[in-house]
Formats: structure tokens, C-alpha cells, sequence
């Protein structure tokens, strides 16, 4: 081994470790309802040395990279055998992405890809890009992974090479390292991303939360997060969707929205997490909010605080799609601390904490939207009013 070579190989290999071993601060929260966290969990540079370059001398003499990530992102996740797993959106240079297992013992720092990504088993039609999992551990045994398989759209013309269509991808695993590919979920909706498992059955059935849209980007008359419900999860179809959470005017969600992952199952009823789109004059703006669905009628929105839950801060707001949070991953610890994974920009994957309970008061006693500005005028009178009353009595703690 020549002496340029291996000390370029020591350089990568120390910093790659230093990476993946960088202790990751909780940081204080301004709003007393998550904490973020100081590094992002991982990204493009966290993908293994092996995956990025020949380690042989010979074929590789400047030790050059040969295939080179361009970002990591938009991770599923769950908690397996005692570890924290996330299943990330993994991007080449090629823009095609692939899954791959990241694994910590804390589910805040030291993820750590498995040696190999994920060899995904394709249907009769092949998928030219896959991303997006959401995982979910399901009442019948199995732990699935929906995703979105995209594929050119066969009906447009030579010059429009842009255009494609997003179906639901399903496959299902015991132990996220050999995949069973299912037929894809087929809908009345001619593009689906977002799709979700409802980790209990409904009626002896699957349920699926889908995002019905009319074209690639635009959700057109596609109102919302949609809700069906298939007799098999082998053939899932959903015959009959209907739209459980709508697009609404001048809201964060005006443009589209779409589930994050599987919603988490509390006392009060099902924690859901969701982005919202709006456009801007700088272009679309991707947020985090949160509401919640009836234990008895998963279809009724209980609980929904206006606005956003997260925004993009920071660095999150620059990257390869700027100003844009986005998650389907978040793990529900024995405790009842909730681990949030979010990505930004489609670059990086975070992570924040909270706790079930402190997530359930969020959403339970967060004044709802008025959609007006008066009625926001009159939300925020009524709470200083509230506030004016205890001063004066001393009960101000
Ligand atoms: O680029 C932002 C996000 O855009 C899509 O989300 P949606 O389907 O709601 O528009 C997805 O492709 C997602 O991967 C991406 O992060």
C-alpha cells in the first residue's frame, strides 16, 4: 500500500468514526413542548466508507470516491430488540434513493449503518426510485414498510422526462434484514405518497391513511389526508377513500398535506404527526403539526392545535429542498418518551424528544384555528385575560 493511500485512508476512517461517535446534546426548549438537539442524527457524510469507496489500492490508487451519497433523509423508524432502528431515505449521486437500517442504543447519537442497505424486492414493475418508509409494527405479527415507488409516467411524451407517477410500495419483514415485497396498495387516486398502516386492524380489515392527489406535485382536488380500509394486505386495495384531514385556506396546510408515521395509540385517542404545505412567493414551506383521531372512530379528528408544531430553524431551512421539515418516523419509548425523527431541507435527519403525556397536553390544550385573524385576536384576549385574573388574586405561582 503505497504511503499517499493509507494515510488518506486513516484520515477518512478517523474522521468517519469521530462522526459517527460525536456525543449529541439535548437542547433547551423554548417551548416547553420538545427538545431538539444539537447535531442532526444523520447525514450524507454518515453513510459507510464501503458503500462510498474502493478500498483496494490497486483498482483504487488515489482512493478516489466511487459512489458518493448525496443526502440522507426522511427516515421511518422503530424500536427492535432493544435498538433503535431508523430505515432512511438514502440518495446517490444518481438521485435514486434506497433504504438502509441506521441503528443506536439511545435513539439520540451514535446511529450506525448496518453493513449492507437494504435489497429491496421489486414487483412485475420494477421502481425506478423508492422512499419514504413508513414502518409499522402491525397486530398481525408482521412489521411493514410502505413506501413511495415512483415510475415514469408512461403516458407522457419523449420531451417530458419529469413526469411520474407515485404509487404505495409495501413489503414486510420479521427482521428488517430479508423483505417480502406485496402487490403496490392500489386506490381510486391516480398518484399516492404519504401512505400509512394503521397498526390495528379496523373492522377485521387494513387500514390505510393515503394522501389522494391528481398530479406528481399538486394535490389538486386530492383534499387531504384519506383514510380506507382493504379486505387483504397481500392484494390491498382501497375501494372507497374518503378524506379524514382537508386542506383548508390561509392555513399551513393549504397546498397539501400528508401523515407522518404510524399514529401513536394513547388514552385520549390516536396521536397523530403530519406535514402541511403552503406556498410562498420563495416557494413551497413544509411544517410538522399534529392532531388527534377518537379511540372508537380512528376517521373523527378530535383535537387539532392551530398551526405548526415545528418549523424549520436554523440550518434546517437550507438544503437541497429548502425550507422544508419533514418526518415518517417517531418511536414511543417504554416511558413514554416519543422520539421524534424529522429531516430538513431533503438533506439531513434530526431528532427531537418529548413524552407522550407532554405531546397528548399539546394537542388536547392547544387552542384550535379560528381562521380568522379576529379570532386569533380573541384566542390570545381570552388567555390574557385568564392571566390578568391570577395575577390579581395571587395565584401566581
Ligand atoms: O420535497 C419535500 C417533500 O416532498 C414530497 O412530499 P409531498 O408528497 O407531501 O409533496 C415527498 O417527496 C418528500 O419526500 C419530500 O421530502
Amino acid at each position: 500500500m503505497n504511503t499517499s493511500f493509507k494515510s488518506r485512508l486513516d484520515g477518512l476512517m478517523s474522521r468517519h468514526a469521530e462522526l459517527i461517535d460525536r456525543p449529541n446534546q439535548k437542547l433547551t426548549s423554548p417551548n416547553g413542548i420538545f427538545h431538539r438537539y444539537e447535531f442532526p442524527v444523520l447525514t450524507a457524510d454518515h453513510a459507510p466508507l464501503e458503500w462510498r469507496y474502493d478500498l483496494n489500492a490497486a483498482s483504487n490508487p488515489y482512493l478516489m470516491e466511487r459512489c458518493g451519497i448525496n443526502a440522507i433523509f426522511n427516515a421511518g423508524a422503530i424500536k427492535h430488540e432493544g435498538k433503535y432502528l431508523m430505515v432512511a431515505r438514502v440518495e446517490g449521486l444518481d438521485r435514486k434513493s434506497f433504504f438502509a437500517v441506521a441503528e443506536s442504543d439511545n435513539g439520540t447519537d451514535g446511529f450506525k449503518f448496518w453493513d449492507y442497505p437494504i435489497e429491496m424486492p421489486e414487483t412485475e414493475e420494477p421502481d425506478t426510485n423508492v422512499y419514504d418508509m413508513r414502518l409499522v409494527k402491525h397486530e398481525d405479527g408482521w412489521i411493514y414498510g410502505l413506501f413511495c415507488t415512483e415510475r415514469r409516467d408512461s403516458s407522457a411524451h419523449e420531451g417530458d422526462q419529469s413526469a411520474a407517477i407515485a404509487q404505495c410500495g409495501i413489503a414486510r419483514t420479521k427482521d428488517l434484514k430479508n423483505w417480502e415485497r406485496l402487490a403496490d396498495l392500489k386506490t381510486p387516486s391516480p398518484q399516492q405518497r404519504n401512505v400509512v398502516l394503521h397498526p390495528e386492524f379496523v373492522d377485521g380489515k387494513y387500514a390505510f391513511y393515503t394522501r389522494p392527489q391528481d398530479s406528481f406535485i399538486e394535490a389538486g382536488k386530492g383534499g387531504g389526508i384519506g383514510f380506507g380500509l382493504s379486505d387483504s394486505i397481500e392484494h390491498a386495495e382501497v375501494e372507497q377513500e374518503i378524506v379524514i384531514d382537508k386542506k383548508v385556506y390561509h392555513t399551513v396546510y393549504e397546498a397539501k398535506n400528508g401523515l407522518g408515521p404510524a399514529p401513536i395509540k394513547t388514552s385520549k385517542g390516536w396521536l397523530h404527526l403530519a406535514h402541511g404545505v403552503r406556498n410562498t412567493a420563495a416557494g413551497l414551506r413544509y411544517v410538522l403539526y399534529m392532531f388527534m383521531t377518537d379511540l372508537q372512530d380512528i376517521t373523527k379528528v378530535t383535537n387539532k392545535p392551530a398551526g405548526y408544531f415545528m418549523a424549520p430553524e436554523g440550518e434546517e431551512r437550507i438544503g437541497d429542498v429548502s425550507n422544508v421539515l419533514f418526518s415518517n418516523g417517531w418511536i414511543a419509548d417504554e416511558d413514554g418518551t416519543v422520539f421524534i425523527y424529522y429531516a430538513s431541507s431533503d438533506t439531513r435527519q434530526h431528532v427531537a424528544t418529548s413524552t407522550v403525556d407532554k405531546l397528548v397536553d399539546y394537542v388536547l390544550n392547544t387552542p384550535e384555528d379560528k381562521f380568522h385573524s379576529a379570532g386569533s385576536v380573541q384566542t390570545i384576549a381570552a388567555m390574557v385575560d385568564s392571566n390578568k385574573k391570577i395575577i390579581a388574586d395571587g395565584t401566581l405561582v
